[in-house]
């Protein structure tokens, strides 16, 4: 029984060699050529194999050490002490696939000798640049689960970052080759997400007719639509939702003062135009709200026109037509807009440019119910009001409590173009004005 010193061999005058990966660990029992580092310059891989068999005892190396020529990787017991045999008798292949980078230095075939500087220091053969055609390991290693792999394709995988134990190989012992690598990412690349989003948990199917009888129906295109423009939406965007409640008494008793004025115009006016002016003030007020993120996210792009999607709940799903230039129109032209947009949405009458150049949405569920919501924001809009069913309320005004008519708001928008301050003051300008809209006025 010996001990030899393997140490980093020629490598081309390469100086601070990154260690990527130790591919031994102490206990374990190596074959001659079996690969014991993997180094990697700036521009190239390079697997050190053993220049022995025997079994590993110490290892003086770690993990992202920068070695250079003649630096100790490792420590090795040996059955004799004869100096080492030459690395293989015939010259190592020089597989080089395909130009990953400029092999530095020149691949050195194995018919160049092993330097051997005494029998107690060993210089590992001269790395291997690329792929080794034939040199495999003979033996598995005592270390489970080793993967066998050639520095390009090592170097490949760490590009692509791909985690080399989950690729299947095909060569002996399971060696993985680079055709291997891309098949595993072309099949990542093309495989269908089962739950739409990579990475994101699978909802797991079920047989719901095991349980009971069941009808299944097709989604609508519009369902369908809506469904993938949500998830979009929920995903992209970080949101964040505020809450309010706008005391709409007098905008209540002015608007019920105006039914008859309404109905003899052939209109019917509820809150919701009223919102649409709010809002719009509140948008040119506040002009982050009237923005959008560049694609890229480096800049933010303010537009200076007032456009006000409202969503409309039809039998085929949500459509969300638009009203153009909101801040321009009057009350009555946006209560008579509103509902023959809604009445055509409906109807599924509408034309595509009606429901495109929104700067913000609306979406009332006032007349259906419930005390409040948090509405997803509908990209590349920045954010949306959610308006929920209005209701009488005590509110405390100084000296009593007064029957108030409050309406409840929610404010989602979208983290990265809106901060918490800018939404504050959102709402605290458009809960006055519709709290007096005498400030549209103003
Ligand atoms: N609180 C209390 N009552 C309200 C209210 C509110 N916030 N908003 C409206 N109402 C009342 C109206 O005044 C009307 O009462 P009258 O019939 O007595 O006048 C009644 O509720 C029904 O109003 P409406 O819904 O017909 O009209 P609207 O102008 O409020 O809304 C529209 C129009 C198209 C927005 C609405 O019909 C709609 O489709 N809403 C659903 C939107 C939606 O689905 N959003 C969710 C999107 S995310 O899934």
């Amino acid at each position: 029984m010996s001990k030899e010193i393997i140490k980093v061999p020629d490598i081309g005058g390469a100086e601070g060699v990154e260690v990527v990966e130790i591919c031994v660990a102490v206990g374990d029992t190596v074959e001659k050529e079996e690969s014991l580092v993997v180094l990697e310059s700036d521009k190239a891989s390079m697997e050190v194999p053993s220049p022995m068999a025997g079994k590993v005892i110490a290892i003086t190396i770690s993990d992202g050490d920068s070695l250079s020529e003649g630096d100790v990787i490792l420590e090795l017991e040996t059955a004799a002490e004869a100096a080492p045999e030459p690395v293989a008798e015939e010259p190592v292949e020089e597989t080089v696939e395909e130009p990953v980078a400029a092999p530095e230095p020149e691949p050195v075939t194995a018919a160049a000798p092993a330097k051997v500087e005494t029998p107690k220091a060993v210089e590992a053969p001269t790395p291997v640049i690329a792929e080794p055609a034939k040199v495999t390991p003979t033996e598995k290693p005592s270390s489970g689960g080793h993967i066998y792999a050639g520095p390009a394709v090592r170097r490949l995988a760490r590009e692509m970052g791909v985690e080399l134990d989950q690729v299947k190989g095909s060569g002996p012992k399971n060696r993985i080759s680079k055709d291997d690598l891309k098949a595993y990412v072309k099949t990542a690349l093309t495989e269908k997400p089962a739950s739409g989003s990579a990475g994101i948990p699978a909802i797991p199917e079920v047989d719901f007719s095991k349980f009971g009888e069941i009808t299944v129906e097709p989604l609508t295109k519009i369902h369908k639509m809506t469904a993938h423009n949500m998830q979009r939406n929920w995903l992209n965007i970080p949101h964040v939702t505020q809450f309010d409640d706008a005391d709409i008494t007098n905008l209540e008793d002015f608007r019920q003062s105006l039914k008859a004025e309404a109905e003899k115009r052939g209109v019917k006016i509820t809150p919701l135009p009223f919102l649409l002016k709010a809002c719009a003030a509140a948008l040119r007020d506040n002009p982050k709200f009237n923005a959008s993120l560049s694609a890229d996210g480096e800049s933010m792009v303010y537009k200076h026109f007032i456009n006000i999607g409202v969503a409309v709940d039809t039998p085929a799903g949500l459509v969300v037509p638009v009203i153009k230039d909101v801040d321009r129109k009057s009350i009555w032209d946006l209560a008579a807009e509103t509902v023959e947009l809604a009445t055509r949405a409906k109807d599924r009458q509408l034309k595509p440019v009606e429901m495109q150049g929104g700067c913000f949405t609306i979406s009332s569920l006032g007349g259906i119910g419930g005390q409040g919501f948090t509405p997803i924001v509908n990209a590349p809009e920045v954010a949306i009001l959610g308006v929920s069913k209005l209701a009488t309320k005590p509110v405390w005004d100084g000296n009593e409590f007064m029957p108030r008519k409050m309406l409840p708001l929610s404010l989602s928008y979208d983290h990265r173009a809106i901060n918490g301050g800018d939404a504050g003051r959102f709402f605290t300008y458009l809960t006055a004005v519709l709290g007096d809209i005498r400030r549209l006025a103003l």
